[in-house]
This record gives C-alpha cells, sequence and structure tokens, in this order.
C-alpha cells in the first residue's frame, strides 16, 4: 500500500488549522457553503483507463516510468487518485486496451478501492493486430458492409464487458469521416451510421444508456461524419430515448460557444455526458481549467442551471469523465489538478445568485448580469473543496501529499522506469 490512512491523518494534521482559518468565513458567514459542501462530496469524476500513462503525440512519446502495465494497475492508480481526492470514484475503460480476463476479480479490486465503472468506450478509429478488416476508410459509415458488421459486433462486445463489470453506459466516438471533397457522399455516410447505431442501440440493456460524441476535426481532415452536437442531436433523436449526445471539450471549433450548446442539449433532455480537458488551438487534451477557467465555469454555470432546471441530480444523472492526455507531466500529478479545477468550477457555479441574475436579465442590466457570474468565478472557493475531501476522508492537499510520499518513485521501483500503459 503506497498510502494509508496514517499517510492521511498525519498531513492533515499537519494543515488542519490552517485550513480552517481558511473555511471561517465561509461557514460563518455564506448561507449556502454547507450544501455546496455536501454536493462536493457526492461529485465524482470517471477517470479514463487511457490517461493514467503517458500521452504522445504523432511526433513522439517520452514515457515517465511505472505507468500501469495492466488493468490491475491502473485500477490500482485510480484507486490511488481517489484515496487522495475522494472525488475520483469510477473508471472508464476502453476496449480494447484493457480487455478484463476475469471481471468478478476486477470488479472485486475497482471495489475494494470504492471504484464504480463508468462507462466503456469502443474503439474503432484504429486498426488492432488481430483484426480481420480495416478502418482505415471508417468503420460505421464504411460502403462495405462486411466492415460495418465487424464494427457493430465490436461495440455490442463492449457492451457485454461493460455489463459484466457494472457500467451502465457506452461511449462511442467515431473518426469516421473524409479528408478530401469528393471522398464521401455526406448523405450516405450519415445513412449507414445510423443504421449501424441503431444495431448497436438494439443492444442496450434496458437501463442503460448510449453517448454519442461529436468531433469536429481529426483524424478525418475535410468531413467528420459525427462532427459536432447537431449531428450527435440528430442521431441521439433518431436512436431513441436511451440515446444521449456527449460533449467532449477539445472536440469543438475554434470559440465554438459550448455553455451554449450545454444549455440547449440540456433544455432537450439529449445531454448525456461530458469530457473534461481544456486546449488552446484544438483537441489538444491539457489538463481541465489550464488554459480556460472562466469557460469551464460558464458551462458548469449552465449545467447546474439546467440540471436544477430538470431537477436532476447534479452527482448521478449525468456521465462525468476527464479525457486528456499528458505528454510532459506525471499523469497522476495531472489528473489530480484536473479533478481540483473541476471541483472549483462546480463550486463556483453553485455559488452564482440566480435569482438574482434571473432578476438582471428581465430589467436587461447587462453589467449587474455581468457582476453576478464575475463574482462567482473571482471568489476562491478552493477551502470548499478541501473542507470536501476532508469530510469525506482525502487529502487536504492531495498533490502535496503524492509529492511527499514519493508515489512516483516508488511506483518506478514497484513497475520499472520503462513501462508504457496502453492507450494513445
Ligand atoms: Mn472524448
Amino acid at each position: 500500500m503506497l498510502l494509508d490512512s496514517l499517510h492521511l491523518d498525519q498531513h492533515n494534521q499537519q494543515r488542519l488549522e490552517r485550513h480552517q482559518s481558511r473555511l471561517a468565513p465561509w461557514t460563518g458567514d455564506v448561507a449556502n457553503a454547507e450544501i455546496i459542501i455536501e454536493k462536493l462530496v457526492a461529485f465524482q469524476i470517471a477517470i479514463p483507463s487511457w490517461a493514467l500513462g503517458t500521452g504522445g503525440t504523432r511526433f513522439g512519446r517520452f514515457p515517465g516510468g511505472g505507468e500501469p502495465r495492466s488493468l490491475e494497475e491502473k485500477i490500482d492508480d485510480v484507486g490511488l487518485l481517489h484515496t487522495l481526492n475522494r472525488a475520483s470514484g469510477a473508471i472508464s475503460l476502453h476496449i480494447p486496451w484493457d480487455i478484463p480476463t476475469d471481471a468478478k476479480a476486477i470488479q472485486q479490486r475497482a471495489a475494494s478501492y470504492g471504484l464504480a465503472f463508468d462507462a466503456v468506450n469502443s474503439n474503432t478509429f484504429q486498426d488492432q493486430a488481430d483484426q480481420n478488416l480495416s478502418y482505415k476508410f471508417g468503420s460505421l459509415q464504411h460502403v462495405d458492409a462486411t466492415v460495418r458488421r465487424q464494427a457493430i459486433d465490436h461495440n455490442i462486445d463492449v457492451i457485454r464487458h461493460g455489463e459484466a463489470l457494472g457500467s451502465k453506459a457506452i461511449t462511442v466516438w467515431l473518426s469516421d469521416g473524409s479528408c478530401f471533397p469528393g471522398q464521401l457522399n455526406f448523405r450516405q455516410a450519415f445513412q449507414r451510421t445510423l443504421e449501424s447505431l441503431q444495431e448497436i442501440y438494439a443492444a442496450l440493456p434496458n437501463d442503460w444508456k448510449m453517448f454519442v460524441e461529436y468531433k469536429a476535426f481529426e483524424p478525418n481532415f475535410y468531413s467528420m461524419t459525427v462532427g459536432d452536437w447537431g449531428s450527435s442531436y440528430l442521431y441521439a433523436s433518431k436512436l431513441g430515448p436511451k440515446a444521449y449526445t456527449l460533449v467532449d471539450l477539445g472536440h469543438h471549433l475554434p470559440n465554438a460557444n459550448i455553455e451554449q450548446i450545454v444549455a440547449i442539449l440540456l433544455m432537450e433532455e439529449k445531454l448525456g455526458g461530458f469530457h473534461f480537458n481544456d486546449s488552446k488551438y484544438g483537441d489538444d487534451d491539457l489538463t481541465a481549467g489550464s488554459i480556460k477557467p472562466y469557460q469551464l465555469f460558464l458551462i458548469f454555470n449552465e449545467l447546474v442551471d439546467g440540471m436544477d432546471a430538470r431537477g436532476m441530480n447534479h452527482a448521478t444523472d449525468l456521465g462525468w469523465m476527464i479525457d486528456a492526455s499528458h505528454n510532459v507531466k506525471d499523469p497522476l500529478e495531472d489528473l489530480l489538478q484536473s479533478v481540483e479545477a473541476i471541483q472549483i468550477a462546480y463550486a463556483q457555479a453553485l455559488l452564482v445568485d440566480r435569482a438574482a441574475l434571473e432578476e438582471a436579465r428581465e430589467e436587461n442590466d447587462v453589467v449587474k448580469a455581468q457582476e453576478l457570474l464575475q463574482d462567482a468565478f473571482r471568489t476562491d472557493v478552493r477551502p470548499l473543496v478541501a473542507e470536501a475531501r476532508l469530510r469525506a476522508g482525502g487529502a487536504l492537499d492531495p498533490l502535496a501529499l503524492f509529492r511527499q510520499l514519493d508515489v512516483r518513485r516508488k511506483l518506478i521501483s514497484q513497475r520499472g522506469a520503462k513501462t508504457v500503459a496502453t492507450g494513445l
């Protein structure tokens, strides 16, 4: 055990006095501080199994050592994160990178850390060594029905793996599209993709959801068959009530108003899940909140507002997941930073005075409306986030404890300096 309750207790004891003095103004003056803390305790963000190793670009990859070599070790890593922050209580598996050979044993291992299995993810964006037919020209959209069949069967197979682990959703992200004008008949590509998705949808268990994730460009650079929220919404609507749109922050064209997209999808009951990351140029897969924290806050502002309007449970009614890559950071440290950035944006959104905001809107008081949002955004809510972690049994400062215990060095000595986790 790299981290036990003794480490946590010592760490928290050392920091308790300072924490309490920072928290005091909140518990004294802010009416809904207690409610915010409770909501933060309940809010869990799933960690994808592919984010535990160093990511790479098409130019190269620089592994950092001590990366998980198996699904078991990936679960151990998410377990470690969850022990530290008590907010990473789920893992999202990617098939075929992480096929569980013994579902029961995997489930038990995850349960020992208090982890649930979030959405399972299929992969038809690359060819596997043992695969008969190639996805070079698409999968569910492919002109050849036998390729589509292979891709459909793979997705159904992913659902079965997820069922064995207790997952309740499948995320379908397709790289299908075209790289050059003229390559693809857009309407036929849409229809073939829809028909393929309908077969997968028909294989969903009753209590499952299907998330249709869109992406504006890459790896196809002229057209993407599920390229924006409009096309995803169209597929999800045609598929039926178990199908939803999934929003990945990095999958938009520059300057897209993601918070508005979120508001409309929520209103139409078609927002299913979220992939958090941040970017400056495109699908950069950077740490959540590291480039555009105000955008992250504005998105959470719409999420909270839209979910409350429909009486939804913030913690359980949407799928929350990080989808990022770590090219130059320790993946575990990066994930701790991402989770905290998400919690901060969520807590700030919970601070917004919604009645006053509505009043300002009714009076066309633009300045007041802006002030109300920025007042929440500029509030330091870190004491609330730390208090939520403390109450849930985590560390007051997870990143500091991770470094203090020299976790990465220990992982390297256990697993080796030249390990490379499966993934991107
Ligand atoms: Mn994604």
